[in-house]
């Protein structure tokens, strides 16, 4: 036999692994063997998910300077320092997988990185702080928990904490449009004027539609992904125009109405083009978004420099003492 051949024999019978541990719905952990794109697929969904969690500070964080009251300024803090946290777990996932934090953080200040769509739009009111709460971590929240179940170990059990936290971020900002609903007119005009905004691009936080994605089927088939774009959008659309009716605001859609044949809600179609522009970079605030995470970078050099000065030293002194 030749070494050739053993070499193949030996990779069938790593991927037939590979692919049984898939099939028994069991994890793939960071030492097992996987195929080339399987690891490629999750660096790719990881790292953007985890720039989106950091670049997903800078909308709200605008308005911790300006909250209204003590109580909703800890809130928003607590909020926005949740998202560096979930950055940062996503960022360790990632590099179980061999990649390499600094270089993601190079590749999405270069453009050559994604991060969700979503935050490219700008915050301008305090309602928005209560719509990105109710809105977007919502669509977070249907998107991020089944990948708990996600085959890829670490990504999995990251994302356990990661939408139980995100669960407080619903749930806060769901009660910010409450007590706003309770106020004045001009407070409720804010937050239905909030929900017109931001209600059509949380809707194309999951993704273009299931025709147009060119990912889906792969990730699925190795359980990546669990359900499709359109799925997840559609059982966001169902759980939230409850709450919208609740809450006492309209949906700006006027496609939107319960259809009982399909036990669903219909409605209407996103802006395609718009995310299309928004994705490869000319949206509202991407340039905005993405000079701020360049400068904040930039900024740090020294506390990355002193760190990496600090664990030398101490290295040295480990080994001098030995
Ligand atoms: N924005 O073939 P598909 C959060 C890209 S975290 C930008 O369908 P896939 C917490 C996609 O990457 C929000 N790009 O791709 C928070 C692909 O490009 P590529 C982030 C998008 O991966 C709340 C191409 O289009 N969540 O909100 C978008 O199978 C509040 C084709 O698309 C995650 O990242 C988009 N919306 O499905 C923080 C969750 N959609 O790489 C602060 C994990 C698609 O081939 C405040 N990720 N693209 O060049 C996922 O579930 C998936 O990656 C999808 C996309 C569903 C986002």
């Amino acid at each position: 036999m030749t070494t050739q051949a053993t070499t193949g024999d030996a990779e069938a019978r790593l991927q037939e692994h590979f692919d049984a541990t898939i099939g028994r719905d069991q994890r793939i952990e960071p030492r097992d063997w996987m195929p080339d794109g399987y690891r490629r697929t999750l660096i790719r969904q990881i790292a953007q998910h985890a720039h989106s969690e950091i670049i997903g500070m800078q909308p709200e964080g605008q308005w911790i300077t300006r909250a209204p009251s003590l109580r909703r300024k800890a809130i928003l803090l607590a909020k926005v320092q949740d998202e560096a946290g979930h950055g940062l777990y996503l960022y360790s996932a990632a590099e179980t997988l061999g990649a390499d934090r600094a270089e993601l953080t190079e590749m999405l200040i270069d453009g050559r990185q994604k991060y969700s769509s979503i935050f490219n739009y700008p915050t301008l009111t305090f309602a928005d702080v209560g719509v990105i709460g109710w809105l977007v971590d919502g669509a977070a929240i249907c998107n991020q928990v089944p990948l708990c179940r996600s085959s890829y170990g670490p990504y999995a059990r990251a994302m356990i904490r990661i939408c139980k936290e995100e669960s407080f971020h619903q749930r806060q900002g769901y009660e910010l449009l409450l007590t706003m609903m309770r106020g004045t007119d001009a407070q409720r005009e804010m937050v239905q004027d909030a929900v017109n905004r931001w209600w059509w691009p949380s809707l194309m936080m999951f993704g273009p539609p299931d025709d147009a994605s060119p990912n889906s089927a792969r990730s699925m088939a190795w359980k990546i992904k669990r359900h499709s774009n359109d799925e997840l959008r559609q059982r966001f659309v169902d759980m939230t125009v409850p709450q919208a009716e609740k809450l006492g605001v309209t949906l700006p859609d006027p496609e939107l109405r319960w259809n009982d044949e399909r036990g669903h809600y219909d409605f209407g179609a996103p802006d395609w083009d718009e995310l299309r522009r928004v994705i490869s970079g000319d949206g509202p605030c991407n340039a905005e978004r993405i000079a701020r995470r360049r400068a904040a970078h930039e900024e740090g050099a020294w506390v990355r420099e002193a760190a990496a000065a600090y664990a030398a030293k101490r290295a040295a002194g480990r080994r001098a003492a030995a």
